[in-house]
């Protein structure tokens, strides 16, 4: 659970950081911002991006990889309604109110008149990026409201056409990002609720339109960083045409990213995944990630959404997800008058200022050798330097396993002071104890510890603090205790829950570290619940190097925990022991809620 600094509005942060600021020893200067990734052109020059190449590894996805932090924006004709149509608020997201609205088209087609962002200017909006750390923007080409925000030559529904602003946007954009060194991306949505073809027996000729739209902004713009595609939901597609769309997609421009929503979010469609408002409890195994998240509770502008996340939440959310080796793309929903809020320019201005300070500890980095941090706070990796980001400094910091041999270590934010720590040894098992510094940051504090290689962690810590067996034998593995590794599942507790659930994603798994002191040999007992029609789904339970495999039954609902015993395993010899329940298939919504896995000694 992220320490939520509820306390802290985004602007007052910025006041209290600030006066750090002041009090300290000024603003940064340009040499401490970190590098920029290499400039639109340089990735764009890659001739080495064939087709099948690895995202995990390939140079085309180098920048994304270094880059760890993008702008996601939103911004269309429902910027005008903001929210508001014939005087009553719409629920939900801002950019969704033709349909939620009940917006006939024939109304909806009253905004774009009406839509003249006289103020919008591009090289503002790319400094503000830039001021905030992000590396790259992804900008909505058209949402699914299907009106086009650049100069297209298959609709007249679009912002040159039917606009009084009778400018691109766009192609501003891309401009003053080559000019920032800053990746300039597209989002652009299949589902289209404009175009009469979009649905139906039609599709085929809507298709075609999409992808003459689709190539015109991929040879239109110069080189592009990445296709977000998104509303890949509609029964209208299929696997096929996204995998048709991907290599259409990268013929046009080899070193182009896509994202998974090109396909139907499979794993294996586009080249990374896309998580949104949501943090995946661990690494996303064998993908590229992004997760997407809105600043308030809307990605396009809303009047009166005014629910924003402290810039502290925000800080610490871009922490966690670098620690998991993933990207953050925040986002913004600027107005019809071509503004971004001020609430959210603020948050970005805080998230700036730390990252002038501390991005070495996020840009380039890798996911942190533990999955369950021992202190309140994360790790990411760059090479031989760990990079420790202490949230508070109530627990105490001891890295208990860490092997290598530590060279020094210092404070990353040089003006907090200098960093104090020392390392022990007990029975061959190495911890390194970090101090409380003088001043520590209001957000996170961070010190680079480096290494003579690159830190290790022994396993059996990484996964978080073992479960020790119980006196009369038995070795109870319960959902709090587990490690969660993917995207969608989770831990969740109360109204009778406690529980691993929203286990939607086949690909996720769960696992423990298993204190044993009487080995022997074990029955694996499974408790869990799965309402009707969301049994089948069949997974393996290891126990070091033995496993057993199970099938789950519905039980009558997702509370309904009923317990089953799967056969025995042998444990041979004493010590550390990970035990992990891997789906291999998942029929239903989900795979269980699982509420433990228990090791009881085996009557022989
Ligand atoms: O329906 C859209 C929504 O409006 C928004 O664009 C988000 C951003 O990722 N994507 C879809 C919901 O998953």
């Amino acid at each position: 659970m992220l320490t939520q600094f509820s306390r802290f509005r985004c602007t007052l942060t910025g006041l209290v950081a600030a006066a750090i600021l002041v009090a300290g020893c000024g603003a940064a200067t340009e040499a401490q911002r970190p590098a920029a990734p290499k400039p639109a052109e340089a990735a764009h020059a890659l001739r080495d991006a064939p087709l099948g190449d690895d995202p995990l590894t390939s140079p085309r996805t180098e920048w994304f990889r270094h880059g760890k932090f993008g702008m996601f924006i939103h911004w269309g004709v429902y910027a005008v309604p903001a929210g508001v149509y014939k005087g009553k608020e719409v629920g939900g997201i801002g950019e969704w109110i033709m349909s939620r609205g009940k917006i006939p088209i024939s109304e909806y087609e009253k905004f774009p008149p009406r839509f003249n962002p006289a103020k919008f200017n591009a090289t503002e909006w790319v400094r503000i990026a830039k001021d905030a750390g992000m590396t790259y923007m992804v900008i909505t080409s058209k949402h699914h409201d299907g009106f086009c925000m650049w100069d297209s030559k298959h609709t007249t529904y679009d912002i040159i056409d039917a606009t009084p602003f009778r400018r691109d946007p766009l192609k501003e954009l891309a401009d003053a990002c080559r000019k920032a060194g800053i990746q300039f991306c597209f989002y652009h949505s299949i589902m289209d609720w404009h175009h009469p073809q979009a649905k139906g027996a039609d599709f085929p000729k809507y298709h075609e339109h999409l992808k003459s739209q689709v190539k015109e902004l991929i040879t239109g713009y110069g080189p592009l960083g990445i296709m977000w595609f998104d509303g890949e939901w509609i029964k209208e597609w299929d696997q096929a045409k996204g995998t048709d769309l991907y290599t259409f997609c990268r013929t046009l421009q080899p070193s182009l990213i896509v994202n998974n929503r090109v396909g139907k979010r499979k794993m294996t469609d586009g080249d990374y995944e896309t998580p949104e408002q949501n943090i995946p409890a661990g690494a996303i195994k064998g993908r590229l990630w992004e997760t997407c998240m809105t600043m308030n509770n809307t990605w396009g502008f809303k009047t009166n959404d005014h629910n924003w996340k402290p810039t502290t939440d925000l800080i610490l959310k871009l922490i966690d997800i670098a620690s998991k080796g993933g990207n953050f793309l925040l986002n913004v929903g600027p107005t019809a008058e071509g503004l971004i809020p001020e609430p959210s320019i603020a948050c970005l201005k805080g998230v700036g200022r730390w990252l002038k300070h501390n991005g070495d500890a996020i840009y380039g980095t890798t996911a942190s050798p533990w999955t369950k941090h021992p202190f309140d706070g994360r790790c990411t990796v760059k090479g031989s330097t760990l990079y420790v980001h202490v949230f508070s400094w109530d627990r105490p910091v001891k890295l208990v396993g860490v092997k290598g041999e530590v060279v020094k270590a210092e404070l990353v934010d040089a003006r907090l002071g200098a960093a104090t720590y020392e390392v022990t040894s007990d029975e061959g098992v190495q911890t390194l104890t970090l101090h409380r510094p003088e001043t520590p940051s209001l957000d996170a504090t961070v010190i680079a510890v480096h290494f003579k290689e690159a830190p290790q962690v022994d396993e059996a810590v990484a996964f978080g603090p073992p479960v020790k067996q119980v006196a009369e034998g038995s070795i109870v593995l319960a959902a709090r205790d587990a490690t969660v590794h993917g995207e969608k599942a989770k831990y969740e507790s109360g109204g009778g829950k406690d529980n691993i659930g929203f286990w939607t994603n086949a690909n996720d798994w769960v696992s423990w570290t298993a204190d044993v002191t009487k080995p022997g040999t074990f029955t694996v007992e499974m408790t869990y619940a799965a309402a009707e029609g969301s049994g089948g789904s069949e997974y393996v339970v290891a126990v070091g190097d033995q496993q057993v495999t199970g099938k789950v039954a519905a039980t009558g609902s997702w509370s309904a925990f009923k317990a089953e015993t799967l056969g025995k395993v042998k444990i041979e010899k004493a010590g550390k022991t990970v035990v992990s329940v891997t789906p291999k298939s998942k029929p239903g919504t989900a795979v269980m809620n699982l509420k433990s896995v228990i090791l009881k000694p085996a009557k022989d």
